[in-house]
């Protein structure tokens, strides 16, 4: 039954253009309007195998193109990224929700990850390193594994991709590629351009659907050696489950329940600046937003008063339309779960400040609005401190001193970011050797990663990896040792010794 008009899309198999084997199809819709923007192939396991056999295939040309070319491709991604930065932001606002700057921000940061990545193709350093022998050389260099299994989130719909996508390239791995199913379209393009950038048939394929017929087939596929997953805590516990029996790498970006610690030094307008970007920005569906606000006794009402101000301040819309600063949040179990959280926090007796409903009305009534939530008198242990709730709600935590305000910031099961206001020096160093957290900021929000740095998390929040900067290549990569010996004669290491 035909009750759209929308375009429809297919996968990306082998450089073909293909539907699912099914003949099925979902649609993505605006979570601003419920406008219907494509239709796609809901793929099965029968497409995950074609896919991940086309990039199996390609993978036995493609290790062997040298990597500064590899290298090329991504620098040509990420100037055809640059030409169509804008179309794709109001795309992203379109498909996604958040408001055009941030798109636009989201787009910069897959641009910046391409060039990055783009230039390691002239790197991928290894070591060399004397040998214990005589006539004996010695170096480590990295390797490519194969086919990278990428599964995405749909809150950086652009950028995530590609902080996979390009190091899984530019070290020599094919990759099939599985969207969120809330931003098909945005993945879709994305593989668009990197076709037209010049990446071979079959190094990166798409193959869209959902998490349990899609993800779980390549997750369990003996043919895909790494997959590389940005999504929930339960999902992560769940892959590396199911891909234990392969001995799989698995890279997880999970979860965060981030805090801004606010201390009575603090430079206040500074603060109140950096939570409201980090608990409001993306409608707070970041993994590094900030959850939890832990302030001084000092500062504490203050800081409420100013905080509940700016909240009532920010402007609910879609997110193309100028002066908006919040957009919808994804879809209605989100908005749903978010609300939910409003009801756990005034069961625990958390003080509602701002916010806690539904916004409708005056054009919001077709998306998913959730005005910006405040909770003070916040318990640290109270489920609103201490669970994801991946949307614009904010728990505001008194504490006495800045020891207190660290105990009270590592006391979760995530690690992701964290932040500290605080014009003290000593504190502040303190604060970065002692917060449990893979990123800490200080003077500024819990958000706002640069891509050559490491980013992810120590605890619940992932498993020991990091993606982006130096880091990502051990993701991608294998180190091979390569000893030569040039004496020609049979030299035994730890037992010629006396040389
Ligand atoms: C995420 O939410 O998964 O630092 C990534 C930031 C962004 C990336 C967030 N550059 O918040």
């Amino acid at each position: 039954m035909a009750t759209t008009t929308a375009k429809s899309f297919q996968n990306y198999i082998g450089g073909e253009w293909v539907d699912a084997a099914s003949g099925e199809t979902f649609e993505t819709k605006s979570p601003a309007t419920g406008e219907t923007l494509g239709v796609f192939p809901r793929s099965s396991a029968d497409d995950v195998d074609k896919a991940v056999d086309a990039a199996k295939a390609a993978y036995e040309e493609w290790r062997l193109v040298p990597a500064p070319r590899r290298g090329e491709i991504l620098f040509r991604f990420g100037r055809l990224l640059a030409d169509q930065k804008d179309e794709v932001a109001q795309l992203m606002a379109r498909e996604m929700g958040k408001v055009l700057p941030e798109a636009a921000g989201d787009v910069q940061e897959a641009i910046d990850m391409s060039f990055y990545m783009g230039g390691e193709g002239r790197r991928l350093f290894g070591q060399t390193t004397p040998s214990e022998l005589k006539d004996k050389f010695n170096m480590s260099v990295r390797q490519p594994i194969g086919v990278v299994g990428v599964i995405t989130p749909w809150n950086f719909p652009i950028a995530i991709p590609s902080w996979k996508i390009a190091p899984a390239l530019v070290c020599g791995n094919t990759v099939v590629f599985k969207p969120a199913t809330d931003t098909p379209l945005l993945g879709e393009r994305f593989v668009e351009l990197l076709a037209e950038a010049g990446v071979p048939p079959g190094v990166v394929n798409i193959v869209h659907g959902g998490g349990g017929a899609v993800g779980d087939r390549l997750v369990k596929h003996p043919d895909v050696p790494v997959i590389t997953l940005t999504g929930s805590r339960e999902t992560g516990v769940e892959v590396m489950r199911n891909a234990a029996d392969n001995l799989k790498h698995i890279h997880l970006e999970l979860g965060g329940k981030n805090a801004i610690i606010v201390l009575d030094d603090a430079d206040l307008d500074l603060a109140v600046e950096g939570i409201v970007w980090s608990a409001f920005g993306t409608s707070g569906q970041r993994c590094t937003a900030a959850s939890r606000v832990i302030a001084q006794d000092g500062i504490y009402e203050d800081l409420q008063a100013r905080l509940v101000k700016a909240a009532e301040q920010l402007r609910l819309g879609p997110g193309w339309e100028d002066g908006v600063d919040v957009g919808p949040v994804i879809n209605q179990s989100a908005l749903d779960k978010i609300h939910s959280y409003t009801e756990i926090g005034k069961g625990e007796g958390a003080k509602l400040l701002t916010g806690g409903e539904v916004a409708s009305g005056n054009g919001l009534s077709d998306g998913f609005f959730y005005r910006p939530t405040i909770f003070g008198d916040v318990d640290p242990g109270m489920r609103v401190a201490q669970e994801e709730i991946f949307g614009p709600t904010t728990a505001l935590i008194r504490v006495r001193d800045a020891d207190e305000a660290v105990r009270v910031s590592n006391g979760i099961e995530f690690g992701l970011s964290s932040s500290i206001f605080t014009r003290d020096v000593n504190t502040a160093f303190r604060a970065m050797r002692d917060l449990e957290a893979g990123i800490t900021y200080i003077n500024a929000g819990t958000i706002g990663a640069e891509v050559h740095l490491p980013f992810g998390g120590v605890k619940g929040t992932g498993n020991g990896h990091r993606e982006a900067g130096q880091a990502a290549l051990d993701v991608f990569t294998e180190w091979k040792s390569i000893y030569v010996d040039y004496s020609g004669k049979l030299q035994k290491a730890q037992i010629d010794t006396a040389s």
